[in-house]
């Protein structure tokens, strides 16, 4: 039988250290985002009009970042649909578990940041929108 962790989705606004230099932001487990990073990827050089992700997972817990540019994140669970737009660096997406995801409207300067709490497991997707239906129940 297969195991799956509780979706949850929520934005997350970060500290931001601004001074004459320009800005820092930093993200440490436990403040920012509730889990050991294990894998960081990045998404760039994306299409206006493409869209990706269209899966859920199992188990992983993410935070994604748009570092440059911006992105719409569109989030379906437990019978909550919302899009999120990722426009600023000083802010951040959390998404967790059974959370069916499209990221689209890239803009062309678009970099997603992903921080992740495993490391890459095609085992962990649902890629079937009716499976993620089915065991979303
Ligand atoms: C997610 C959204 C936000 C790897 O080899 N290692 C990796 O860590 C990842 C993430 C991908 N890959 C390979 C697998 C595919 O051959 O890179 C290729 C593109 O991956 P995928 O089509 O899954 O990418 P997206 O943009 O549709 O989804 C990604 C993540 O896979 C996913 O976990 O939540 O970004």
């Amino acid at each position: 039988m297969s195991t799956f962790i509780q979706p949850y989705v929520k934005i997350v606004n970060f500290k931001v250290h601004k001074d004459t230099r320009g800005a820092l932001i930093a993200l440490e487990e436990g403040h920012e985002f509730p889990f050991v990073v294990r894998r960081v990827y990045y998404i760039f050089g994306t299409l206006v009009d493409i869209s990706r992700g269209k899966h859920a997972h199992r188990l992983l817990k993410q935070l994604l970042v748009a570092t440059s540019g911006s992105v719409n994140i569109s989030c379906e669970w437990d019978g909550n649909n919302e899009n999120f737009k990722l426009d600023s660096p000083d802010k951040g997406l959390l998404i967790e578990g059974l959370v069916w995801r499209e990221m689209h409207h890239f803009t062309s300067d678009a970099v997603l940041m992903v921080l992740a709490d495993a490391p890459y497991s095609e085992s962990d997707y649902i890629r079937n929108y009716d499976d993620f239906l089915r065991v979303s129940k």
